[in-house]
C-alpha cells in the first residue's frame, strides 16, 4: 500500500520543481548586463564577401547597406551570396578575442536588413545552409564557444526591413547615396511607388505574410536552438505595426531572462534599454533608463575593405571611461571579412583595449555613474559596497601641478590609491573639498585610475 503514497509524493515534488522556477524581476534580468558595461557587436553577413565595391565601384554608405545603396537586384546580390565560404572562421577564437578585450557580451547579426539569415532556417532558403557555398550553421559553433568561455550571446535581428524575403520592408534611400547612377531618375521614382523596394521580387508577399512566414519563425527558432539567449537586440522598424510586433515579442517568452533593446517597434515596445548609436548621450538626456551606445571601431558595421579610419585604442578606452561614468554599456563593432576574420586593425584594438581593462577594469565593470557628472580632467565612477562607497578617478589629463581637486566631498576617506601600480596617494580633506596628491607622471597614457575608498554613500551633486 505504501509505493502509491510514494509515488504520489515524487510526482508532487517534481511538479513543485517545475512550478517553483522564479520569474526574475526587471533588475534580476538586468543585474548581468549593468554589472559587464562592455561588449561586442558583430555585423557578420554576405555583404562582407563585396566588402563595399559593386560591379567594380565604390558604394557609398555603410557596408552592410551595399544591396540597397546599390540597389543590387534581388537575383544578382542571391548570386554573389553563393560564393560566401568564410573558411577561416573561428568561433573560438572570436569569443577568446571579446574576453580577453574585457567584453562580457556579443551581439551578432542573425539576419541584417538584407534577410540574410547565418543560421540554419526552415522559414527561407535565404540562409548560410541552402545559400552559400559553405552550407553550415554559423551561429551553433559560436553558442558552443560563448558557452565554453562564459560569454553572454545576444541575437540582432532586423525584424522589418528585409530585402531579400518576399513582403519585407525596405528604409527607402536615394540612388545618389550609392554611386552616381545614371537610371537614378528613374529608380528614384520607382522607390517612392514602392515604399523604397526597387526589385519587383521584394513585393511577391505583403508585410504581414513575410513577418508571419519568416521573421515570427525564425525569431522562434534562434530562441530555440541555441541554447540561453541572454539580448535579442531588434533593428529599424520600417513599416512596422503594433500588430506584428506584438507577434514577435511574444517570442520572448521562450528566454524569460532575455533582454531587448527599444527598436521593436516605437513607442509601444520600449524593451529594456535604449540604443544611443555612434555617439554618448550628454548628462542631461540621461533619465533613469538603462542604456548602451553602440559604435563602430571605423566608419562601417559590415566589412568594408577600404575603410581604414579606425578610432584608436585612446578614444575607445575613454568612450568606455565616459559611458560608465554615465551609467551606460558600451557594445563596440567588429565587421569581419567573408573569410571570417577580424579585421587586423580590430585585432590589435582590441588587444589594447584588453591590456588596459586587464589592470583597470574594476572601475567599469559593475559600476554606477559619477556622482559629480564629467571632471575637465577625466571621469569618475563608483560602486557602493556593505561599508561604504569605491569611487574611481580615470585620469585623461594629468594635472600639471601634481594635484587633483574633488569639489563637493564630505565623506571620509579610509584609503586611497593608484589602481595600476597599488601605491598610496595621498589625500587631504577639507571638509567640503578634497585634495589628491598625485606621483609627478601618469601611470597610464591613456587613462589612469586612482580608487579611493571613503566611508559612507556619497550622493549625486548637482550636474553643471
Ligand atoms: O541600419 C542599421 C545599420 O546597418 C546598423 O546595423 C546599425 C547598428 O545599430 N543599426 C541600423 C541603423 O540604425
Amino acid at each position: 500500500m505504501k509505493k502509491p503514497i510514494v509515488t504520489l509524493a515524487v510526482f508532487l515534488i517534481v511538479l513543485q520543481g517545475l512550478f517553483a522556477q522564479k520569474v526574475l524581476t526587471n533588475d534580476e534580468r538586468m543585474e548581468w548586463w549593468r554589472e559587464a558595461r562592455f561588449g561586442m557587436f558583430i555585423h557578420w553577413g554576405v555583404y562582407s564577401l563585396p566588402a563595399g565595391i559593386w560591379d567594380g565601384r565604390q558604394i557609398g554608405g555603410i557596408g552592410e547597406w551595399i544591396m540597397n545603396r546599390g540597389k543590387i537586384p534581388v537575383a544578382d546580390y542571391q548570386k554573389m551570396a553563393k560564393n560566401f565560404n568564410p573558411v577561416k572562421y573561428d568561433p573560438d577564437a572570436w569569443v577568446r578575442m571579446a574576453k580577453d578585450a574585457g567584453m562580457k557580451y556579443i551581439v551578432i547579426t542573425s539576419k541584417h536588413h538584407d534577410g540574410f539569415a547565418l543560421f540554419e532556417t526552415k522559414a527561407s532558403k535565404w540562409n548560410v545552409v541552402d545559400a552559400t557555398v559553405y552550407g553550415k550553421d554559423l551561429l551553433k559553433p559560436l553558442a558552443e564557444a560563448c558557452k565554453k568561455y562564459g560569454m553572454k550571446l545576444g541575437f540582432y535581428y532586423s525584424q522589418a526591413q528585409d530585402w531579400n524575403n518576399p513582403g519585407g520592408a525596405a528604409a527607402r534611400r536615394p540612388t545618389k547615396e550609392g554611386w552616381a547612377n545614371p537610371d537614378s531618375v528613374i529608380i528614384d521614382a520607382y522607390t517612392k511607388e514602392h515604399r523604397g523596394h526597387w526589385d519587383p521580387a521584394q513585393e511577391k508577399k505583403t508585410f504581414a505574410q513575410y513577418i508571419d512566414d519568416v521573421a515570427v519563425p525564425q525569431v522562434k527558432e534562434l530562441l530555440t536552438n541555441y541554447g540561453e539567449v541572454a539580448v535579442l537586440w531588434w533593428d529599424t522598424p520600417t513599416d512596422m505595426t503594433d500588430d506584428a510586433a506584438r507577434k514577435l515579442q511574444a517570442q520572448l517568452a521562450l528566454q524569460p531572462a532575455i533582454i531587448t533593446n527599444d527598436r521593436l517597434k516605437r513607442p509601444n515596445f520600449p524593451g529594456d534599454h535604449k540604443t544611443p548609436e555612434q555617439r554618448i548621450p550628454n548628462l542631461k538626456e540621461l533619465d533613469g533608463t538603462d542604456w548602451e551606445t553602440c559604435m563602430t571601431m571605423n566608419g562601417t558595421w559590415g566589412y568594408k575593405s577600404y575603410d581604414h579610419n579606425y578610432k584608436t585604442p585612446e578614444t575607445l578606452i575613454r568612450n568606455l571611461l565616459d559611458i560608465a561614468s554615465k551609467g551606460g554599456n558600451f557594445l563596440l563593432n567588429v565587421g569581419p571579412t567573408e573569410l571570417g576574420e577580424f579585421p587586423q586593425e580590430s585585432i590589435d584594438i582590441l588587444a589594447k583595449m584588453g591590456a588596459w581593462m586587464k589592470v583597470n577594469g574594476e572601475a567599469v565593470y559593475g559600476t554606477k555613474a559619477s556622482p559629480w557628472g564629467l571632471f575637465e580632467w577625466g571621469r569618475c565612477t563608483k560602486k557602493e559596497t556593505k561599508n561604504g562607497t569605491v569611487l574611481y578617478f580615470s585620469v585623461f589629463n594629468w594635472p600639471a601641478d601634481g594635484k587633483l581637486t574633488i569639489p563637493a566631498f564630505s565623506n571620509k576617506v579610509i584609503a586611497a590609491k593608484l589602481i595600476s601600480t597599488g601605491a598610496t596617494v595621498k589625500t587631504k580633506s577639507s571638509g567640503t573639498m578634497l585634495t589628491i596628491t598625485l606621483p609627478s607622471k601618469a601611470t597610464d597614457a591613456i587613462a589612469s585610475v586612482i580608487r579611493v575608498d571613503v566611508k559612507g554613500k556619497v550622493e549625486n551633486k548637482p550636474v553643471q
